[in-house]
């Protein structure tokens, strides 16, 4: 009953909520989610969220997408024997019951690609989720750094 309640409500809910972010998406929820605000000319953006699986079940996602953006890939920053980074794609997240995976900067990461705008700073943008079954968006604030880094 307050779980159909809230997913009604999620979008509006997550608007209000403004800076104390938290949301779910089934049985994820949802922390810390931010995009990296990044100059108008800017091809791609980088976002970041802190998902646990507080369910009974492995989550999967399958798919992101977004209005501003023509493409979402999910990303791994990796360090080659070299020393350099390089970007992994991976094709799918899934979250174990129990399980809290971060993305954060320096290694996993959304990627928003083939911008048709750049979501100024201080905007916030719904990122959509899907997970097979269903398809959840959850409200990222635009901001310069990390929610934890003021
Ligand atoms: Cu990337």
């Amino acid at each position: 009953m307050r779980k159909a309640f809230f997913k009604g409500l999620l979008g509006g809910l997550l608007v209000l909520a403004g800076q104390g972010h938290a949301g779910e998406i089934e049985t994820l929820e949802v922390k810390d989610a931010w995009l990296r605000a990044a100059p108008p000319v800017a091809s791609s953006m980088a976002g970041y969220l802190t998902i646990t699986n507080a369910g009974a079940q492995p989550r999967t996602v399958v798919g992101i997408t977004s209005d501003f953006a023509g493409h979402v890939m999910l990303h791994e920053t990796v360090t080659r024997e070299d020393g350099t980074r390089a970007m992994r794609h991976l094709h799918r997240l899934t979250v174990a019951p129990g399980e809290t995976v971060t993305l954060a900067p320096g290694g996993k990461h959304l990627m928003f690609m083939d911008l048709k705008r750049v979501p100024g700073e201080g905007e916030t943008v719904q990122i959509c989720f899907d997970m097979e079954v269903s398809t959840d968006c959850e409200a990222f604030p635009v901001r310069k750094a990390a929610p934890s880094d003021h």
